[in-house]
């Protein structure tokens, strides 16, 4: 009976079947139970000596199950262990990462460049006064140049901005010129009633610019816009500036850039130019509505488009992309500007 449990006990191969062997001869009905019941039936001589036996094969047994049972917990928990290693070698996986939106990249590419310069970046509010948008900028109510940009009025004085061009105006009332000129650009999104095509969208951004102190020219401005041009779009780029108006600079200009590179021996002909700001000399109407003495200060102003820098810079044919959402689109643009 001992060697025959002995035998079960050490080939039992888990601790579930080592616990079933236990029962099965340790348990109530198990034969060493029986023996030790029938204990009753044998002469008293004999009780005492079958009685030690059967105590000495439990004894046996308990003892071969419980070292059995330490050996099976061991080769199961190595076995658990080597399950759950980890190979620390394997390659990771990568995480995918976002990244600004490509106007937000020409955006903060240009806000670096004119910081460097000086400027600080303000922001101003996009729905917007009457007020600030139009008449402080010289642009009274029945002002004829109104049309030019068609608005989204939410009362009769109050309308989302159609320009970037009233930070100006924000920014010149709060100036304090004791501290030294005023260099600002401001970039945002402003709204018009355009309709929607390959180059106008009815909401895009706008960047002004804005520089007061004594004794700036245009010669200023022109450099200052050459130097932005170089930097985003490679040295052999030039800037033209054609004669224009806005009622809140005066002279005023458009700036055109050249769509191809620039040799000193080309033919002025076959430069490609392309439109991509208003700008000019601040009119002393807008100084003095700000409350700036226009016989002292004097500056320039410009207002240029992100959405159609990024589109020559990129080759992106039709304005939509930029708002589609599309992230086949989007994330071509990897770079910052
Ligand atoms: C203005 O808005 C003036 N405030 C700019 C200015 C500021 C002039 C300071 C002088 C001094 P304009 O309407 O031309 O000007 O717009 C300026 C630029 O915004 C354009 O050159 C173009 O790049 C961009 N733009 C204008 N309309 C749209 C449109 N619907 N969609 C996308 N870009 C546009």
């Amino acid at each position: 009976l001992r060697d025959e449990a002995l035998g079960q006990i050490n080939d039992s191969a888990d601790v579930k079947a080592l616990n079933q062997v236990r029962v099965h001869w340790l348990g109530k009905k198990g034969p060493l139970t029986e023996v030790l019941r029938g204990m009753k039936n044998l002469a008293p001589e004999e009780r005492p000596v079958v009685g030690a036996l059967a105590n000495e094969v439990r004894d046996v047994l308990t003892t071969a199950i419980s070292e059995r049972q330490t050996h099976l917990e061991a080769i199961a928990l190595d076995a658990q262990l080597a399950a759950e290693t980890i190979d620390v070698t394997l390659p990771g996986r990568a995480v995918k990462q976002g990244q600004p939106h490509v106007l937000q990249q020409i955006i903060e590419n240009l806000e670096d460049q004119f910081m460097g310069m000086g400027f600080q970046v303000i922001e101003g509010p996009e729905v917007e006064e009457d007020q600030y948008n139009f008449e402080r900028m010289n642009l009274p109510k029945d002002h004829p140049a109104r049309d030019m940009q068609d608005t989204f009025y939410i009362t009769p004085d109050i309308l989302m901005r159609t320009q970037t061009s009233p930070v100006q105006a924000r920014t010149m009332e709060a100036h304090d010129f004791t501290q030294g000129p005023l260099k600002m650009v401001s970039p945002g999104r402003v709204y018009r009633r355009d309709t929607d095509d390959a180059t106008h969208s009815h909401q895009f951004h706008q960047m002004e610019g804005l520089v007061i102190d004594k004794h700036i020219t245009m010669g200023d401005l022109k450099g200052t816009l050459l130097a932005v041009a170089h930097n985003l779009f490679g040295e052999a780029h030039d800037i033209r500036l054609r004669p224009s108006y806005f009622p809140f600079t005066e002279p005023s200009v458009e700036v055109d850039i050249s769509w191809n590179a620039v040799t000193p021996d080309m033919n002025p002909e076959d430069i490609e130019w392309i439109e991509v700001l208003g700008a000019g000399m601040v009119h002393p109407n807008v100084l003095r509505k700000s409350g700036i003495d226009p016989e002292v200060y004097g500056g320039f102003a410009f207002g240029l488009g992100p959405d159609r820098f990024a589109m020559l810079k990129y080759g992106v044919e039709d304005i939509r992309n930029f708002y589609l959402n599309d992230v086949r689109f989007l994330t071509q643009f990897n770079q910052k500007g």
